[in-house]
C-alpha cells in the first residue's frame, strides 16, 4: 500500500533501465565486494521485468579493467583488483534476469590509465540512448557512492531525467554515511528517487 498522497509513476516510450555493475567481485564474496550488493538482484529483477513486458530498452552496464588498471592498489589506486575484463568477477551476476534480446552491455574503464565510473564516460551510452529516443533513465546497481552516483550525475549533465531506484542500490561504504551522502547529493541535483511501490502498474 501507498501512504496517502505519494505519487506513483508510469513508465512509457522515453524510458529505459540502466542496471549498473551488477557483476560477481562487487557481491559478498567477491575481490570489492559491497555490503549486501547481492540484495540489488531480486530488486532489479522487478524492475527488469517491467521495462521487459512494455518493451522498454534496458542497459547493463559492466566495470571493465585490463589486469594493470590505475585504480588498483598495486598501480597506485584505491582498490583490490577487480572486475578484469573477461575474468569471473567480471561477469555479470548469476540470477540477473537480463532479457538477452533487448539489453544492451556497455563495458567501461577499460584504458589501463583511466578511471572510468560513470557508465557515460568513454562510452557510447548517450549515443545508444539517443537513438532509442530515451529522455528518461531510470538508474539502480552497484555502488552507490561510485558508479551509480557518477552514472545519475552524468545523466543530470547530459539531460536526461533520472529516477534513483532507491530499492535496488547499495553503497560501498568506505566511510560509513558515503552512501547516504551518495543519495542526498544525486537527489540535490535533480534525480528523482523512487521505490519499487512508486511504479504503477
Ligand atoms: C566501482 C569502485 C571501483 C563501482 C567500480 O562500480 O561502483 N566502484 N570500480
Ligand atoms: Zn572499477
Amino acid at each position: 500500500m501507498l501512504p496517502q498522497g505519494a505519487h506513483t509513476l508510469t513508465l512509457g516510450l522515453g524510458d529505459a533501465l540502466i542496471v549498473v555493475d551488477v557483476q560477481n567481485d562487487f557481491l559478498p564474496g567477491g575481490s570489492l565486494a559491497v555490503p549486501h550488493g547481492d540484495e540489488v538482484i531480486p530488486a532489479l529483477n522487478r524492475y527488469l521485468d517491467a521495462f521487459a513486458r512494455r518493451g522498454l530498452p534496458i542497459f547493463a552496464t559492466r566495470d571493465w579493467h585490463p589486469p594493470n588498471h590505475c585504480s588498483f592498489q598495486a598501480y597506485g589506486g584505491p582498490w583490490p583488483p577487480h572486475c578484469v575484463a573477461g575474468s569471473e568477477g567480471a561477469a555479470l551476476a548469476f540470477g540477473l534476469e537480463l532479457p538477452a534480446s533487448m539489453t544492451l552491455i556497455t563495458l567501461k574503464g577499460t584504458q589501463p590509465d583511466k578511471d572510468a565510473y560513470s557508465a557515460f564516460d568513454g562510452t557510447d551510452l548517450d549515443v545508444r540512448l539517443r537513438v532509442q529516443r530515451v529522455g528518461r533513465v531510470f538508474v539502480g546497481g552497484l555502488a552507490t557512492d561510485y558508479c551509480v552516483l557518477c552514472t545519475v550525475e552524468d545523466g543530470l549533465k547530459a539531460g536526461y531525467a533520472v529516477i534513483l531506484l532507491q530499492d535496488a542500490i547499495r553503497a560501498v561504504n568506505v566511510k560509513p554515511d558515503d552512501g547516504a551522502r551518495a543519495e542526498a547529493e544525486m537527489i540535490r541535483r535533480g534525480a528523482i528517487p523512487i521505490r519499487w511501490e512508486m511504479l504503477a502498474e
